[in-house]
Protein backbone atom coordinates (compact mmCIF):
# COMPACT_ATOMS: atom_id res chain seq x y z
CA UNK A 1 0.00 0.00 0.00
CA UNK A 2 1.14 3.48 -0.41
CA UNK A 3 1.60 5.91 2.17
CA UNK A 4 -1.84 7.78 0.92
CA UNK A 5 -3.50 4.34 1.51
CA UNK A 6 -1.77 3.59 4.66
CA UNK A 7 -3.56 6.80 5.55
CA UNK A 8 -6.98 6.00 4.49
CA UNK A 9 -6.61 2.98 6.23
CA UNK A 10 -5.63 4.54 9.73
CA UNK A 11 -7.94 7.61 8.85
CA UNK A 12 -11.24 4.63 9.11
CA UNK A 13 -9.61 2.83 11.91
CA UNK A 14 -9.80 6.07 13.68
CA UNK A 15 -13.36 7.19 12.46
CA UNK A 16 -15.05 3.66 13.76
CA UNK A 17 -13.33 3.47 16.87
CA UNK A 18 -15.31 7.29 17.37
CA UNK A 19 -18.01 5.84 15.91
CA UNK A 20 -19.39 2.28 17.68
CA UNK A 21 -20.42 2.41 20.93
CA UNK A 22 -18.28 2.26 23.60
CA UNK A 23 -17.30 -1.16 25.38
CA UNK A 24 -18.55 0.04 28.57
CA UNK A 25 -22.32 0.86 27.84
CA UNK A 26 -24.51 -1.11 28.14
CA UNK A 27 -25.79 -3.90 26.52
CA UNK A 28 -21.79 -3.73 27.19
CA UNK A 29 -21.31 -7.22 25.80
CA UNK A 30 -23.00 -6.56 22.44
CA UNK A 31 -21.36 -3.80 22.12
CA UNK A 32 -17.53 -4.91 22.82
CA UNK A 33 -18.54 -7.92 20.38
CA UNK A 34 -19.19 -5.10 17.85
CA UNK A 35 -15.90 -3.32 18.28
CA UNK A 36 -14.02 -6.88 18.26
CA UNK A 37 -15.51 -7.96 14.94
CA UNK A 38 -14.95 -4.25 13.75
CA UNK A 39 -11.82 -3.05 14.92
CA UNK A 40 -8.16 -4.15 14.66
CA UNK A 41 -7.87 -5.84 11.51
CA UNK A 42 -9.49 -5.49 8.12
CA UNK A 43 -7.23 -3.85 5.11
CA UNK A 44 -10.11 -1.07 4.98
CA UNK A 45 -10.53 -1.34 0.78
CA UNK A 46 -13.96 -0.17 0.78
CA UNK A 47 -13.35 2.75 3.04
CA UNK A 48 -10.07 3.48 1.40
CA UNK A 49 -12.37 2.98 -2.38
CA UNK A 50 -14.57 6.28 -0.80
CA UNK A 51 -11.70 8.52 -0.06
CA UNK A 52 -9.80 7.84 -2.80
CA UNK A 53 -13.16 8.67 -5.30
CA UNK A 54 -14.65 10.93 -3.18
CA UNK A 55 -11.01 12.92 -3.08
CA UNK A 56 -10.63 12.54 -7.12
CA UNK A 57 -13.82 14.80 -7.41
CA UNK A 58 -12.97 16.88 -5.00
CA UNK A 59 -14.36 16.08 -1.14
CA UNK A 60 -12.89 16.84 2.01
CA UNK A 61 -11.53 14.26 4.15
CA UNK A 62 -13.55 14.77 6.94
CA UNK A 63 -17.24 14.72 4.83
CA UNK A 64 -16.13 11.01 3.74
CA UNK A 65 -15.46 9.47 7.16
CA UNK A 66 -19.27 8.44 7.46
CA UNK A 67 -19.93 6.81 4.24
CA UNK A 68 -16.58 5.59 4.70
CA UNK A 69 -17.63 3.94 7.98
CA UNK A 70 -21.14 2.78 6.50
CA UNK A 71 -19.06 0.60 4.19
CA UNK A 72 -17.34 -1.28 6.38
CA UNK A 73 -19.56 -1.50 8.77
CA UNK A 74 -21.62 -3.35 6.65
CA UNK A 75 -18.50 -5.64 5.71
CA UNK A 76 -18.09 -6.56 9.24
CA UNK A 77 -21.56 -7.71 9.62
CA UNK A 78 -21.25 -9.40 6.32
CA UNK A 79 -17.90 -11.43 7.70
CA UNK A 80 -19.68 -12.02 10.92
CA UNK A 81 -22.79 -13.64 9.47
CA UNK A 82 -20.94 -15.45 6.76
CA UNK A 83 -18.32 -16.88 9.72
CA UNK A 84 -22.02 -18.35 11.85
CA UNK A 85 -22.17 -22.31 12.17
CA UNK A 86 -25.61 -21.89 9.66
CA UNK A 87 -23.88 -20.38 6.83
CA UNK A 88 -19.66 -20.79 6.06
CA UNK A 89 -19.39 -21.77 9.76
CA UNK A 90 -15.65 -20.66 9.92
CA UNK A 91 -13.63 -20.25 13.12
CA UNK A 92 -10.73 -17.82 11.94
CA UNK A 93 -11.49 -14.23 10.55
CA UNK A 94 -8.88 -11.00 10.58
CA UNK A 95 -6.26 -13.48 12.47
CA UNK A 96 -8.51 -14.21 15.68
CA UNK A 97 -11.10 -16.74 16.36
CA UNK A 98 -14.58 -15.67 14.32
CA UNK A 99 -17.00 -13.46 16.41
CA UNK A 100 -19.38 -16.26 17.10
CA UNK A 101 -16.47 -18.26 18.55
CA UNK A 102 -14.88 -15.71 20.80
CA UNK A 103 -18.85 -14.56 22.23
CA UNK A 104 -21.96 -16.57 20.99
CA UNK A 105 -24.00 -17.96 18.63
CA UNK A 106 -26.63 -15.30 19.39
CA UNK A 107 -24.67 -12.49 20.21
CA UNK A 108 -22.89 -12.81 16.46
CA UNK A 109 -26.29 -12.45 14.91
CA UNK A 110 -27.02 -9.38 16.85
CA UNK A 111 -23.38 -7.88 15.76
CA UNK A 112 -24.07 -8.16 12.68
CA UNK A 113 -27.98 -7.09 12.87
CA UNK A 114 -26.52 -3.88 14.89
CA UNK A 115 -23.49 -3.22 12.94
CA UNK A 116 -25.90 -3.33 10.00
CA UNK A 117 -28.46 -0.48 11.58
CA UNK A 118 -25.28 1.61 12.51
CA UNK A 119 -23.97 2.21 8.84
CA UNK A 120 -27.15 3.29 7.81
CA UNK A 121 -27.57 5.71 10.77
CA UNK A 122 -24.62 7.51 10.18
CA UNK A 123 -25.30 8.24 6.43
CA UNK A 124 -28.80 9.62 8.39
CA UNK A 125 -27.55 11.57 11.14
CA UNK A 126 -23.73 11.79 11.30
CA UNK A 127 -22.71 15.30 11.79
CA UNK A 128 -19.39 15.16 9.72
CA UNK A 129 -21.57 14.41 6.36
CA UNK A 130 -22.04 17.87 4.81
CA UNK A 131 -24.39 16.76 2.12
CA UNK A 132 -28.52 18.04 1.93
CA UNK A 133 -31.43 15.60 3.01
CA UNK A 134 -32.17 14.65 0.18
CA UNK A 135 -28.24 13.92 -0.54
CA UNK A 136 -28.00 11.50 2.07
CA UNK A 137 -31.45 9.96 1.61
CA UNK A 138 -29.92 8.88 -2.07
CA UNK A 139 -26.86 7.73 -0.34
CA UNK A 140 -28.89 5.31 2.15
CA UNK A 141 -30.47 4.09 -1.16
CA UNK A 142 -27.46 3.03 -2.61
CA UNK A 143 -26.13 1.06 0.18
CA UNK A 144 -29.43 -0.47 0.91
CA UNK A 145 -29.77 -1.57 -2.47
CA UNK A 146 -26.34 -3.20 -2.61
CA UNK A 147 -26.86 -4.58 1.01
CA UNK A 148 -30.27 -6.02 0.23
CA UNK A 149 -31.45 -8.85 -2.05
CA UNK A 150 -30.49 -7.60 -4.84
CA UNK A 151 -27.27 -7.38 -3.73
CA UNK A 152 -25.25 -8.52 -1.59
CA UNK A 153 -27.22 -10.78 1.13
CA UNK A 154 -29.22 -12.06 -2.47
CA UNK A 155 -25.51 -12.91 -3.49
CA UNK A 156 -24.65 -15.22 -0.65
CA UNK A 157 -28.24 -16.40 -0.70
CA UNK A 158 -27.04 -17.66 -4.27
CA UNK A 159 -23.39 -19.10 -3.12
CA UNK A 160 -25.12 -21.11 -0.51
CA UNK A 161 -27.29 -22.67 -2.77
CA UNK A 162 -24.57 -23.61 -5.10
CA UNK A 163 -22.55 -25.64 -3.10
CA UNK A 164 -20.99 -28.24 -4.84
CA UNK A 165 -22.93 -27.60 -7.85
CA UNK A 166 -21.00 -26.50 -11.20
CA UNK A 167 -21.47 -22.76 -12.43
CA UNK A 168 -21.06 -21.67 -15.44
CA UNK A 169 -18.74 -18.62 -15.73
CA UNK A 170 -21.50 -15.84 -16.17
CA UNK A 171 -23.63 -17.16 -13.23
CA UNK A 172 -20.62 -17.19 -11.33
CA UNK A 173 -19.99 -13.46 -12.31
CA UNK A 174 -23.21 -12.31 -12.10
CA UNK A 175 -23.14 -14.22 -8.09
CA UNK A 176 -19.94 -11.91 -7.14
CA UNK A 177 -21.27 -9.37 -9.17
CA UNK A 178 -23.66 -9.25 -6.56
CA UNK A 179 -21.94 -10.57 -3.25
CA UNK A 180 -18.81 -8.79 -3.22
CA UNK A 181 -19.13 -5.92 -6.28
CA UNK A 182 -22.18 -4.30 -5.07
CA UNK A 183 -20.80 -3.10 -1.99
CA UNK A 184 -17.31 -2.29 -3.29
CA UNK A 185 -19.30 -0.25 -6.13
CA UNK A 186 -21.05 1.17 -3.44
CA UNK A 187 -18.52 2.79 -2.22
CA UNK A 188 -16.96 4.37 -4.87
CA UNK A 189 -20.88 5.59 -5.45
CA UNK A 190 -21.50 6.52 -1.72
CA UNK A 191 -17.56 8.60 -2.21
CA UNK A 192 -18.77 10.47 -5.47
CA UNK A 193 -22.00 11.28 -3.52
CA UNK A 194 -20.65 13.11 -1.01
CA UNK A 195 -19.50 15.43 -3.11
CA UNK A 196 -22.90 17.74 -4.07
CA UNK A 197 -22.31 18.69 -7.85
CA UNK A 198 -19.53 16.31 -9.10
CA UNK A 199 -19.59 16.18 -13.08
CA UNK A 200 -22.19 13.04 -14.51
CA UNK A 201 -19.14 11.64 -16.69
CA UNK A 202 -16.75 11.74 -14.46
CA UNK A 203 -19.47 9.49 -11.91
CA UNK A 204 -20.02 7.54 -14.64
CA UNK A 205 -16.08 6.54 -14.77
CA UNK A 206 -15.85 5.58 -11.43
CA UNK A 207 -18.78 3.39 -11.83
CA UNK A 208 -17.41 1.57 -14.83
CA UNK A 209 -13.49 1.54 -12.86
CA UNK A 210 -15.87 0.01 -9.44
CA UNK A 211 -17.63 -2.46 -11.81
CA UNK A 212 -14.23 -3.57 -12.82
CA UNK A 213 -12.18 -3.39 -9.29
CA UNK A 214 -14.87 -5.49 -7.99
CA UNK A 215 -15.11 -8.48 -10.17
CA UNK A 216 -10.83 -8.14 -10.15
CA UNK A 217 -11.26 -8.33 -6.19
CA UNK A 218 -13.00 -11.68 -6.04
CA UNK A 219 -10.41 -12.89 -8.25
CA UNK A 220 -7.97 -11.96 -6.22
CA UNK A 221 -10.04 -13.53 -3.43
CA UNK A 222 -10.51 -16.69 -5.43
CA UNK A 223 -6.89 -17.27 -6.09
CA UNK A 224 -5.75 -16.42 -2.58
CA UNK A 225 -7.69 -18.92 -1.14
CA UNK A 226 -6.06 -21.41 -3.35
CA UNK A 227 -2.30 -20.07 -3.15
CA UNK A 228 -2.65 -17.96 -0.01
CA UNK A 229 -1.33 -19.13 3.73
CA UNK A 230 -3.93 -19.03 6.53
CA UNK A 231 -1.35 -17.17 8.35
CA UNK A 232 -0.92 -14.33 6.26
CA UNK A 233 -4.40 -14.39 4.94
CA UNK A 234 -6.50 -14.14 8.90
CA UNK A 235 -8.54 -16.88 7.34
CA UNK A 236 -8.06 -20.36 6.47
CA UNK A 237 -6.90 -21.17 3.20
CA UNK A 238 -8.59 -23.46 1.30
CA UNK A 239 -11.96 -22.66 2.71
CA UNK A 240 -13.81 -22.95 -0.78
CA UNK A 241 -12.28 -25.41 -2.20
CA UNK A 242 -12.81 -27.67 0.94
CA UNK A 243 -16.75 -26.77 1.11
CA UNK A 244 -16.66 -27.74 -2.98
CA UNK A 245 -17.77 -23.89 -3.84
CA UNK A 246 -17.35 -22.91 -7.11
CA UNK A 247 -14.80 -20.15 -7.74
CA UNK A 248 -12.28 -18.47 -10.77
CA UNK A 249 -9.96 -20.46 -9.16
CA UNK A 250 -11.72 -23.73 -10.14
CA UNK A 251 -13.34 -22.84 -13.47
CA UNK A 252 -10.76 -21.06 -15.20
CA UNK A 253 -7.26 -22.31 -13.07
CA UNK A 254 -5.34 -19.90 -11.22
CA UNK A 255 -3.29 -19.18 -14.31
CA UNK A 256 -6.59 -18.48 -16.21
CA UNK A 257 -8.15 -16.44 -13.23
CA UNK A 258 -4.85 -14.43 -12.35
CA UNK A 259 -5.06 -13.62 -16.36
CA UNK A 260 -8.51 -12.30 -16.43
CA UNK A 261 -8.05 -10.03 -12.79
CA UNK A 262 -5.38 -8.39 -14.93
CA UNK A 263 -7.55 -7.27 -18.03
CA UNK A 264 -9.81 -6.15 -15.44
CA UNK A 265 -6.94 -4.40 -13.79
CA UNK A 266 -6.28 -2.84 -17.48
CA UNK A 267 -9.75 -1.86 -18.07
CA UNK A 268 -10.14 -0.34 -14.68
CA UNK A 269 -7.33 1.59 -15.10
CA UNK A 270 -8.74 2.92 -18.84
CA UNK A 271 -11.63 3.88 -16.92
CA UNK A 272 -9.81 6.58 -14.77
CA UNK A 273 -8.79 8.49 -18.30
CA UNK A 274 -11.54 11.18 -17.38
CA UNK A 275 -10.39 11.45 -14.01
CA UNK A 276 -6.39 12.25 -15.21
CA UNK A 277 -4.02 13.29 -12.37
CA UNK A 278 -7.31 13.09 -9.96
CA UNK A 279 -7.63 9.09 -10.49
CA UNK A 280 -3.97 8.04 -9.60
CA UNK A 281 -4.82 7.07 -6.27
CA UNK A 282 -8.02 5.23 -7.18
CA UNK A 283 -5.48 3.43 -9.62
CA UNK A 284 -2.88 2.45 -7.29
CA UNK A 285 -6.17 1.02 -5.02
CA UNK A 286 -7.25 -1.23 -8.07
CA UNK A 287 -3.14 -2.61 -8.55
CA UNK A 288 -2.95 -3.18 -4.60
CA UNK A 289 -6.44 -5.22 -4.78
CA UNK A 290 -5.54 -7.43 -7.56
CA UNK A 291 -1.60 -7.60 -6.45
CA UNK A 292 -2.36 -8.04 -2.49
CA UNK A 293 -1.37 -11.51 -0.93
CA UNK A 294 -3.73 -10.90 1.95
C1 LIG B 1 -24.08 -12.73 5.35
C2 LIG B 1 -25.63 -11.20 4.06
C3 LIG B 1 -24.35 -11.88 4.20
C4 LIG B 1 -23.44 -11.71 3.21
C5 LIG B 1 -22.11 -12.25 3.24
C6 LIG B 1 -19.43 -10.72 1.49
C7 LIG B 1 -20.04 -11.94 2.03
C8 LIG B 1 -21.49 -12.05 1.91
C9 LIG B 1 -19.35 -12.88 2.65
C10 LIG B 1 -17.90 -12.84 2.83
C11 LIG B 1 -17.31 -14.14 2.48
C12 LIG B 1 -16.10 -13.97 1.72
C13 LIG B 1 -14.86 -14.35 2.45
C14 LIG B 1 -16.16 -13.53 0.47
C15 LIG B 1 -14.98 -13.36 -0.37
C16 LIG B 1 -14.67 -11.93 -0.64
C17 LIG B 1 -14.56 -11.16 0.59
C18 LIG B 1 -15.70 -10.31 0.94
C19 LIG B 1 -13.46 -11.25 1.31
C20 LIG B 1 -13.25 -10.50 2.55
O1 LIG B 1 -13.03 -9.16 2.27
P1 LIG B 1 -11.65 -8.47 2.59
O2 LIG B 1 -10.53 -9.29 2.03
O3 LIG B 1 -11.64 -8.59 4.17
O4 LIG B 1 -11.70 -7.05 2.18
P2 LIG B 1 -10.94 -7.68 5.26
O5 LIG B 1 -10.83 -8.59 6.46
O6 LIG B 1 -9.60 -7.23 4.75
O7 LIG B 1 -11.86 -6.54 5.51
Amino acid sequence: MTDLLTRYRERAERALDARLPPAATAPARLHEAMRYATLGGGKRVRACLVYAAGAALGAREEALDAPACAVELIHAYSLVHDDLPCMDDDDLRRGKPTCHKAYDEATALLVGDSLQTLAFELLAHDASLAVSPARRLEMITVLARATGSSGMAGGQAIDLASVGKKLVLNELQDMHARKTGALIRAAVQLGALAVEHADKNLIAALDHYAESVGLAFQIADDVLDVEGETGVLGKRAGADKARGKPTYATLLGPDGARTKAKALLDRALESLGPLGDNGVTLAQLARYIVERRQ
